[in-house]
């Protein structure tokens, strides 16, 4: 007897991958000549007031890629042919889950990146990475997330942040079945990957060869290093290349 669908959930925690979204979320910071986004600030419309006196609502203004949120293979121009969030197949928000501890490493180097042989390392212990799957990458960086200049961690040479080397960033994007690869900071590429060659390889490969990419995820200190299902949900916004998203992991329950 195969248990249903529905006999499943009651074994399953929902596990929250989302950072809370406000106007004190960090946003990234690029150096000049670049342009930079807007955080998050709330307009309202009503309070309860003569403005609708039985409701509240507000006007948002915000960057597509604030706080936990998606990147569509159009933000990138190795990807501009790709999909933008709108043409994103709901079967490929919906998949497997595999996290990559790297914690340890983090701590005692800010600028740590992943190399093909550590995913490697990692599939010799726990099976090839997932078809239509995400690779998360765990650095602790989350508990960084309410403090803007502990999250960057810039100095005089730039920010100081884990992620991923180029040669890494390439090799997940086109030998291997992932689907997109998420991360607890600021954004898929390391601090100091604007001198990578190539620049933002994470960008550059993932987002070129159709994947995606998902940035400042919470709490995957609880996800198991395989088993979970994780669910992404940026909206469908027309062209959009990117969007703060609702995240969400299903774990079986221990
Ligand atoms: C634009 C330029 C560089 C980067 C980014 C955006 C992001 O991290 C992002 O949110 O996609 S590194
Ligand atoms: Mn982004």
């Amino acid at each position: 007897m195969t248990a249903t669908l529905i006999e499943m959930l009651a074994e399953v925690d929902v596990v929250d991958l989302t950072q809370p979204l406000s106007e004190d979320t960090p946003v990234l910071v690029l150096p000049p000549p670049f342009a930079n986004t807007p955080g998050l600030t709330r307009h309202q419309i009503s309070r309860y007031d003569e403005r609708g006196p039985a409701w509240a609502w507000d006007r948002l203004e915000i960057g597509e890629h604030v706080g936990t949120h998606f990147d569509a293979p159009i933000h990138w121009i190795s990807g501009r042919d790709g999909d933008d969030l709108a043409s994103v197949p709901a079967q490929r928000l919906v998949g497997p889950a595999v996290v990559i501890d790297k914690s340890a490493e983090a701590a005692r180097d800010s600028d740590f990146v992943l190399s093909v042989e550590d995913v490697r390392a990692f599939e010799a212990e726990h099976g090839p990475l997932p078809e239509n799957g995400w690779l998360l990458l765990r650095t602790g960086w989350d508990a960084r997330a309410h403090d803007q200049d502990a999250f960057l961690n810039a100095d005089e040479t730039g920010p100081h942040t884990p992620g991923f080397d180029a040669e890494c960033a390439r090799w997940l994007a086109t030998e291997t079945p992932i689907v997109g690869v998420g991360v607890e900071t600021v954004g898929t590429d390391a601090g100091a990957a604007h001198s990578f060659e190539p620049p933002f390889p994470v960008h550059h490969f993932m987002l070129g060869a159709n994947r995606y990419g998902l940035t400042q995820l919470a709490n995957l200190a609880r996800l198991p290093p395989t088993g979970a299902v994780l669910v992404a949900a940026p909206l469908r916004l027309v062209g959009g290349t990117g969007s703060p998203a609702r995240v969400l992991a299903l774990v079986p329950r221990g």
